[in-house]
Order: C-alpha cells, then structure tokens, then sequence
C-alpha cells in the first residue's frame, strides 16, 4: 500500500474550499420546476415541516392544495398477538427441520401469523390496524370575469434551497405569483397570492376531506374543518383532528357563508392553515383538544407578517439543508432552462446530466428535512404526503426494507437529529414487542415483524409469506449501532443499548441448531418475500435461517458485543453473544457463483426479485467488501447481475448502494438512470416499474418515498464510504461525474469529509472531527492515517496518480 503524507501546515476550517461552503445549489440543482399545473397527486409539489404537508397542484381557475398531518392515523390498539401461537412452534420447526417447508407454511398460516385482521391485507383504513389518511385539501376556484383567461410563462416550482414553493404566469398582463410554505417555527402552512395589478384576486376557498369532515366558517374570514377517524372497530373513540384556515388580505373583502370562504377584489391574500390531532402515541404534541391546538397555532402565527413568516422558515429549514453542498458536473444553465420532466426524459435516454443527480440528492434531503422532525413521527411509506383515506399499504412504516431506507441519508447527510422520530419508533415496539416474543416464541426480550403502525402493532403479519421474516427488529437497531458509530455519543448507547439488547436475548432463545451442519438458524422465518421451489415442484417462503437474518444477527450481536463492552455492562451476556455469533450460518456462495439467499441452494421463483436482503451484508450491513472478502463481493455482483438492473423504486435504490459499495461508479450510475425513468398514470398500471414522476417522487408504483431517501444515500456512497475506522473517498465515481465537489458529509468515527474532484480525481480534500478520533484515510491506492482532536480540521494531499 503506498502511504502519502498530509500538508505540513492545518489550516482553519474552511478556507481550502470557501466558494463551494457558502454556495447555494446552482439553480439546475436547486429548483424541481414544471411548466403546467398537477393533473395527479404524484405532480404536486409537496411541501412540509416534519408534521404538517401540503401540496400544490397550481391549478389556474381551479387550484387544489391537499393537506396533511402525519397523526392522521385511523384504527387503535390492539392486542394481535395470536395466543397459544408458541405451541405450534415445535411442529413447524419439526416440519422445517424434515424439509417439509410448505407443511411448515401453511401451518405458520394457520396458527403462526397474527389474530384479527392484521394490515386488512394492505388496506386497513376501517381495521383496528388502521392507516394514514390525507387531512383533505384546500380547493381554490379562482372567480371574475380574467378568471379563465389563457394563462402564459406559467411555471410552478419547487426552490430546494429555501423550501419554498412558487407558482408563476400571466393573464390578460397580469402576472400572478402564489407562494407557499410549510412552517415548523410557526406549526402552520402558508400562503401568498399577489398579482402585478391591484383587485385582481378573486376566489372562493373549501375545505374539504372525502368522509368524516364538517367544514364551518369562522367569523368572516376563516373556516374550521373537524372529525373524527375511525378506531377500526366503529366505536368513537379514533382520532379527532381540525383545520382551521384564515384569510388576510391586503385590499378587496373577504367574507364567509356556510362553508366557503370569499375572497373579491384583493390586492394580495395570505392564507395561513393550522392543523392538529389528538393522536395518542410515542411521539407527537399530546394533545388533548385537536381544535384548541389548531386555533392556537392558528393565534401564534398571526403574531408575525408574512415576510417574518418566511424569514423564520426559510432560517430553520437552511439549518438543516445548508450543511451539506453537492455539485456534480461543470455548472450547466442551460440544464435550468428545461422542466424536470424534460430532464427526467433525456437523462433516461441517455443524456449525462450530472447536476440532475445532484437535484435528486437535494430533493431526498429536502424531503427528509420535511417529513422528520425530532419530536414528531417517522416518515411513513409516502413521508407525510397522502392525497386519499385508504393509503396505499395503510401509508405504515414497513420494516422489511422500506422504514429503514427512509432513514439511510440521515447520518451520512448530516441530519442526524432527523433521526429522532425513528429512534422513538423502535423504543416504542420494546413493550409490545416483548408480548410478541413471549407469545410466539417463549422468548425473552422483544421482536416486532413486517408491519408497524402508532399503535403498537409487533405481531406478524396476516400471511407468512411476507409476514414472517424474523429480522426486522434486528434491522431496525442497526439504526441505533450504526448512529453511534456515526457520532460517538455514548450517552445515546448508553440510552438505547438496552433496546438493542432486548432485540439480541430475543434471538438468543429463539435460535435453533440446523443438525446437518450445526449452525444457529432462525426459525420459522422467509427471505424478505422470495419463494423458492422445493424438490418436488411445491414452492414456499417459509425456511430455516435465512441468509438476511443471519446477516443482520451477526451485525447485531456484534453490535451488541462492542456496545456492552464500551459500557462496561453484562459480560455474560456478551459471552454468550460471542459463542452463539460464531455458530451463526455464514454467507456463502452456491454452485453457480452467486451468494446463497437460502440455507440449502433452492431454486428461486422469481430469479428478478425485487428484495435482494441477501446482500445486506454487502450494503447497508458491512460483512461484505471487495477488501476484505473478495470472493462474496464477486458472488455478490453475480447475484445483482441475476437480479437485474430493474424493478421497483426502492429496489434500484438498495442495488444503487450495492454497486457503490462494490465499487463501480458507472454501473451504480446505470442503476440511477433508471431510478429516473419517467414514471406516469400509464406507468403506475404496470406492477414493480419503478421510476419517478414528474415531481420527483419515487415510484414504486405507486409513489411510495423509500425509494428518494435510498437514491440519495447510494448517491452519498458513491462520493464517500465510511466504517468506524476508514474513510474511503470517492470509491465508486462514476464516470459522468468527472467534475464535482461535495462538503459536509459524515462519516462513522465522527468526521465530515469536504472533497472537490476534476477529470475523475479528487484535487482537494479536508477532513474535520467532530468529536476527536483516529482514522485511516483511503483514495485511490493510498491510505492515510489521521488523529484530530475534536473540531480539527486537515487537508489532505495526494500524490499524483
Ligand atoms: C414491502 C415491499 C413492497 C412494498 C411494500 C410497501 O412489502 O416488498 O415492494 O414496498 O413493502
């Protein structure tokens, strides 16, 4: 290994690279921008402050705005746990043990899955599961004799720096601007309308939702939307929620009868939207009273004028956003001057592009940023933006890849705190997770499976196929191992490590030993939704020991291990973890080359399917390098070749990471081409298509957010990659991205890396610690050892490759 040395002399942060650190994105990385208003809820632009959405269609005669709060949450606790479950598991494993997998099934089926109704089979608005509803929408019919006048320059955009949204255009010479917000300082959404001419603006404004909603107007100038969701099982007691909307004009009258609000003649309106709900969970305000709540947001935010209203917003939002600069690509105007959707097409067939990637990774940050919030609830499979009652797959947090991807940017783009609402999650499931594992298993400590809602919900799911993986716990405190690994704070493991060990006893009891090689398997159990076919023809999903938990149990116990030992806690317990870690099935590689998804080499049904949990020890897990373990890393590019470069939004993501990890830059890129594919109303009609929509949403289809929040964190990975002690820079650049820079990504160990590159080689790089640490610096063939004390910065030279 050739070592190189670093600058003789530190300089203070910053000054290596002061353009690129103060630098707004340039503007073909920084606006999502359409030259036509919303036909569908998957072309709106979605705005959002962690717990209130909303989305602008920019309809010109008819504007729709549709609204949400992520307590929107239909059905209640309940008690799913199948009793007298745990009796049943001697025969399946007997059954598992005798090769018998699809008796083994059917039994899981029958006496193994969880009691009532489960998820409602994925739509669970009126089961006890319940889902994530829409608020409703805010419905403008724009009013006066210009009303329906040809508009022209109309263009809606989305401007990632300030987490603004503004739509634009012109009737009879008259240009009407609409701006719009979403306030985490103000707990309040926020619009402006103006127009180049004075009484121009005339409208009537609703609010409406599909069912359960009584709209009232308050006084002369404001509405009041209340009601009630359904508890699942009809019986009152569901969250109630409000809306209240007010109306300030500048010129003209507003008035109100019965349910619509109107606006005649004004120079210039604002609206301002405040919103609550009663929900009773892990995380959220509390709230006793929804209406109360939403009327005094509705006062606070009064206390401020509009431009106060932004400035506080925008200051809050760039809190978070401006912490990381991404360019990729020499700077490209011209790129500004086409929609997103245009961009969408030519990067599909083929165009390079680069400052599109960085207009996607923007997005996935913006979309974080407004769909998490310490405090609030995590960001659920479409964050907080739902325009229907029934959600597709109840809107949940799905914990077989999607809850998890969510949060994949979170560390590594420097939004840590974002973690919060996942964090609270899984502290949440301990309890009732703790029942599960007892009923089912007779094991200590706590799992929870596939589904999970507010309301506690740990059971398995309805059907085995899906709703047993045995993992998903285990998948979740990864989050928490990894987190630490990310920061260092030792008082957040000392918080959690009891979660994480609550998770490792769980697996402990349940292991069991395959007598043909001695190995610790799990049982019953599935890879994430793929079948195999057994000898004689039959196909199953239920098996031994899959090879994703035994992955992610390793990654556990291992956490586990490090974590107590850091803590000076439960050395018999980490003894125990150390000699049942070694008997865990290992990762191998089947006759054909490729990394085994099973215990025994099946046949799979479904050579292309979407789920490649397999590899998660190769991405996001870490037992699979091209360093240290060439032979899976070369199974493992066999196995993503027989997968394929297709399927749906999150699964392109997963692979984007993989091949990344991998180290091949181009092949990452090709699989974010065709993340990018446009996706459409036709295109949703066709199962596992992937793509993104015209606003950059990703679409599974249908619009489902993983799939953003892993696009941009496989984008992070190609630029810089990290364990606990190695920093690797630019380790999978793609070709296309021959110039850039990147400033303020994170690193496990506790670093932030800013790098800027030319002709595919980094030309600059500093290293900042955060909290002081040693670690080892890799580019290209070199490795660099560094010890910073805390808050140091080093540049960083390189030889001349
Ligand atoms: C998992 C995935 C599906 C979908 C659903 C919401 O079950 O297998 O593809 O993403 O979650």
């Amino acid at each position: 290994m050739k070592r190189f040395r670093p600058l003789a002399f530190s300089l203070p942060l910053f000054s290596l690279l002061p353009a690129l650190l103060s630098a707004a994105p340039l503007p073909e990385s920084r606006h999502v921008w359409l030259d036509a208003p919303a036909e569908e809820f998957f072309e709106a632009t979605p705005l959002g402050n962690g717990r209130l959405g909303a989305s602008v269609y920019g309809g010109i005669t008819e504007e729709k705005i549709v609204l949400n709060e992520n307590g929107m949450w239909s059905g209640s606790p309940q008690d799913a746990d199948r009793p007298g479950a745990a009796a049943v598991l001697p025969e399946i494993r007997r059954l598992l043990l005798a090769g018998k997998n699809a008796e083994a099934e059917a039994l899981v089926n029958a006496h193994f899955t969880c009691a009532g109704e489960g998820s409602g089979h994925g739509a669970g608005a009126n089961v006890p599961y319940g889902c994530y509803q829409t608020l409703g929408a805010l419905q403008l019919t724009f009013v006066g004799p210009n009303a329906a006048a040809p508009a022209t320059r109309y263009r809606r955009e989305l401007d990632l720096a300030t987490a603004t949204a503004r739509v634009t255009y012109r009737q009879h010479d008259i240009d009407f601007t609409r701006d719009a917000f979403v306030s985490a300082p103000a707990e309040a959404i926020v619009l402006r309308y103006t127009a180049s001419a004075p009484g121009q603006l005339s409208f009537d404004a609703r609010l409406t939702r599909a069912e359960r909603a009584t709209t009232t107007g308050i006084g002369s100038d404001g509405l009041c939307m209340t009601g009630q969701l359904n508890d699942g099982r009809e019986g009152g007691t569901g969250v109630r929620y409000a809306a209240r909307l007010q109306a300030i004009p500048v010129g003209g009258t507003v008035t109100v009868e019965g349910d619509v609000l109107h606006v005649r003649d004004a120079d210039e309106v604002v609206l301002l939207i405040t919103a609550a709900t009663d929900i009773k969970t892990f995380a959220g305000r509390h709230l006793t009273d929804a209406l109360a709540a939403a009327k005094a947001d509705l006062a606070t935010a009064r206390q401020s004028n509009y431009p106060e209203l932004l400035a506080q917003h925008v200051a809050d939002y760039r809190h978070y956003f401006d912490r990381v600069a991404l360019q990729l690509g020499a700077p490209d105007p011209a790129a500004a001057t086409q929609t997103t959707p245009q961009r969408l097409q030519t990067f599909h067939a083929g165009e390079a592009d680069p400052s599109l990637a960085a207009l996607y990774f923007n997005f996935g940050r913006y979309l974080l940023i407004s769909s998490s919030r310490p405090g609030g609830l995590p960001a659920n499979l479409q964050g907080i933006w739902a325009e229907k009652i029934q959600t597709p797959w109840n809107g949940d947090w799905h914990t077989n890849i999607n809850l998890q991807m969510n949060y994949w940017p979170a560390d590594q783009t420097n939004l840590a705190e974002l973690n919060d609402p996942l964090f609270a999650f899984i502290a949440s499931l301990t309890e009732p997770g703790a029942e599960t594992a007892q009923t089912y298993y007779g094991a200590r400590g706590w799992v929870s499976f596939l589904l999970g809602n507010p309301w506690g919900f740990t059971s398995p799911g309805e059907s085995a196929s899906w709703g047993s993986t045995v993992s998903c716990s285990a998948w979740l405190c990864q989050h928490l191992w990894d987190n630490y690994q990310f920061t260092g704070d030792k008082a957040f493991l000392a918080r959690t490590y009891p979660i994480m060990k609550g998770s490792a006893l769980f697996y402990l009891d349940m292991l069991i030993e395959d007598p043909a090689t001695g190995w610790l398997v799990t049982a019953p159990s599935n890879s994430p939704e793929n079948a195999f076919i057994l000898p004689d023809g039959t196909t199953a999903h239920v098996c031994l020991g899959p090879t994703a938990d035994m992955q992610l149990l390793r990654y556990l116990f291992t956490a586990c291990i490090d974590a107590s030992d850091t803590l000076g806690l439960d050395p018999d317990f980490r003894a125990e973890l150390v000699a049942k870690r070694n008997r865990l099935a290992p990762t191998r590689i089947g006759a054909d080359g490729r990394v085994m998804e099973w215990l025994q080499e099946y046949p799979e049904a479904d050579p292309q399917h979407r789920h490649v949990a397999h590899l998660w020890g190769l991405y996001p897990g870490n037992e699979i390098t091209p360093h240290n373990t060439p032979d899976l890393a070369a199974a493992s590019r066999r196995t993503l070749a027989v997968r394929g470069d297709g399927s749906t939004g999150w699964s392109l993501a997963f692979k984007m990471g993989m091949w990344a990890r991998l180290g091949d830059g181009d092949h990452a890129h090709l699989l974010l081409r065709n993340a990018l594919k446009p996706a459409d109303a036709a295109t949703s009609q066709q199962r596992w298509s992937g793509g993104t929509y015209a606003n950059l949403f990703d679409s599974h289809p249908p619009f489902q957010i993983d799939g953003n929040f892993g696009g941009t964190a496989a984008i992070a990975e190609m630029l810089v990659q990290s364990t606990v002690d190695e920093i690797t820079l630019l380790p999978a650049l793609p070709s296309v991205w021959a110039e850039g820079s990147v400033s303020g990504l994170r690193t496990r160990g506790g670093f932030e890396v800013d790098l800027t590159w030319s002709a595919g080689r980094l030309t600059a790089a500093t290293v900042r610690s955060v909290g002081g640490n040693a670690t080892t610096i890799r580019y290209g063939g070199h490795e660099q050892r560094i010890n910073l004390s805390a808050g140091e910065t080093t540049p960083l030279s390189f030889p001349n490759a």
